[in-house]
């Protein structure tokens, strides 16, 4: 490769990154709350459930809650919460929604809050984008977008989460 060639394709590599970097630090904001790298795994064929992961960021002196997720793409969503009970992995609905302190991010990410998408009405491939919304407490509602990520992803490449 030449030298020029093997500059342009660095140069090339480098624009790629910080796309990617701009598409994954995207935050959807409605009043203290901002949603930061929301995402979710590619379904495999079969299968029609799907899990959001997220940062919820809330920049006001009062605590929020959120209270419920919905999506067009499933017929249902709902908060849960996986913990350990008895050595075994358990997940289970979150009744009273998630409490968001003030001043404070609140990281919905694999093995703890995590949104639940059930009765999926279409396929999730990597690459989507797919809408969603989150409906808080104090704020309200926010429309957010998830990026569907590869089938074992465990969390984005960028942002905060990492
Ligand atoms: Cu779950």
């Amino acid at each position: 490769m030449s030298r020029d060639m093997s500059r342009l394709a660095l140069r090339a590599l480098a624009l790629a990154g910080a796309m990617l970097a701009v598409g994954m630090a995207s935050a959807e904001t409605v009043g203290s709350i901002s949603v930061e790298n929301a995402w979710s795994r590619a379904v495999p064929s079969g299968s029609n459930v799907a899990v959001g992961y997220l940062a919820i960021r809330n920049d006001g002196d009062e605590p929020d809650r959120l209270l419920s997720a919905s999506a067009p793409f499933a017929g249902e969503a709902a908060i849960h919460q996986t913990n350990m009970t008895d050595g075994m992995m358990r997940m289970r609905p979150v009744p009273d929604g998630v409490p968001i302190a003030a001043k404070s991010t609140v990281l919905l990410e694999p093995n703890a809050y995590h949104i639940m998408f059930m009765g999926l009405t279409k396929p999730l491939n990597e690459g989507d984008t797919v809408p969603a919304k989150l409906t808080f407490e104090r704020a309200g509602s926010v429309d957010i977008t998830l990026q569907i990520l590869g089938m074992g992803a465990q969390r984005p490449k960028t942002g905060p989460q990492q």
